[in-house]
């Protein structure tokens, strides 16, 4: 309770002292978006890694040779079903820490189920040290208000913060705002990856402020924080200084690197942009709600981290997180 390692201003020293033996890591959605990535960062970290390998792969023939590149780079692969409590519970127990990756907005509901029966095993195997489920996004906390169809997704991950605390299981909540590959290479634009060429939509005036993080950094952050007693049941912000930026500033910033002005700049109104949900599909409505609470709303930085919870880039200051405007060099 009182161990050194609780003082952040102890903790350069106290980890110099105290070599601490490296979780076991299992990953459950290791071939995802985010999910490969962490599981990279947990081997390069140093932790014994676990990758869950689902029953239900079939011919997914992309999942599986990234599986067996896995395998190849020292990760060990467990076979397991979410259809089988046992083969679940199995694969826990072999390890101390369990981080769930499967996706909340691409295949909604089903992700519910799913990290449900997770924490079912996790509950019943009594051995992990800390659960991460799979949230990487908004805090959905600060979402109750959220719009619907989009709101969907954090109040299912209300529901898995709900039955992991009522289980008493420890726990670490990462949220890591926008992911550059969605957010930063296209400057926020909806429905493309890649930079506008001439005209480009601002959300109002465009000097709301978001977070953007670099998906490999959000990996390191995940994995330096899984051993760590300070972010033991509490929410992990990955909110670096220098990622926080409006849209503007995104948008300077790619002037810079290109060296032109991009002459057609339109400021959509927020009842325009809310209203460009109407008659689209429902992965569309999602995201335009998501763009609205970050772009108009400011829901990612109109709140400060509390006493109560952290700051990846304060934590772990030894990690050179990647500014945007070396982001967006792979753009030009
Ligand atoms: C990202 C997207 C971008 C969708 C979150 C469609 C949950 C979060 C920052 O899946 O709906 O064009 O926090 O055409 O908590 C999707 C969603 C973004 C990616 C937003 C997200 C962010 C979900 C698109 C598009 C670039």
């Amino acid at each position: 309770m009182y161990s050194p390692d609780y003082y952040p201003s102890n903790r350069k020293e106290s980890n110099k002292r105290v070599k601490m033996a490296k979780s076991k890591v299992l990953v459950v959605g290791g071939t995802g978006y985010i999910g490969r990535r962490i599981v990279k960062a947990s081997l390069a970290q140093g932790h014994e890694t676990y990758v869950l390998q689902r029953e239900e792969i079939g011919l997914d023939i992309e999942k599986l040779q990234m599986l067996l590149s896995f395998k190849k780079q020292g990760a060990h692969l467990i076979e397991g079903s979410f259809n089988d409590h046992k083969s679940l519970v199995a694969a826990v127990k072999q390890v101390d820490v369990v981080i769930c990756t499967i996706s909340g907005v691409h295949f909604r509901s089903h992700n519910l189920l799913l990290q449900i029966k997770l924490v079912d095993a996790i509950k019943e195997a009594g051995n992990v040290k800390r659960f991460l489920p799979s949230e990487f996004g908004m805090d959905p906390s600060r979402m109750g208000h959220a719009l619907e169809p989009g709101r969907v997704s954090f109040d299912e991950k209300m529901v898995v913060r709900k039955a992991i605390e009522d289980a008493n299981i420890p726990f670490t909540y990462v949220v890591a705002n926008c992911f550059a590959g969605y957010f930063v290479g296209n400057l926020s634009q909806l429905g493309s990856l890649t930079p506008p060429k001439d005209k480009v939509h601002l959300y109002g005036d465009g000097n709301v402020k978001a977070v953007f993080m670099e998906e490999d950094d959000v990996a390191t952050y995940t994995i330096k924080t899984i051993d760590d007693p300070i972010t033991l049941n509490k929410t992990l912000y990955i909110r670096p200084p220098d990622n926080i930026l409006t849209q503007s500033q995104l948008i300077q910033i790619w002037e810079k690197l290109t060296g032109k002005k991009l002459d057609k700049i339109i400021s959509i109104s927020a009842q325009d942009f809310l209203a460009s949900m109407e008659g689209m599909d429902l992965a569309w409505q999602v995201a335009v709600g998501h763009f609205y609470h970050i772009f108009y709303e400011g829901c990612l930085t109109n709140f400060e981290i509390g006493e109560e919870d952290e700051e990846a880039s304060k934590l772990y200051t030894e990690v050179e997180y990647t500014r945007m405007d070396e982001y967006l060099k792979i753009y030009t």
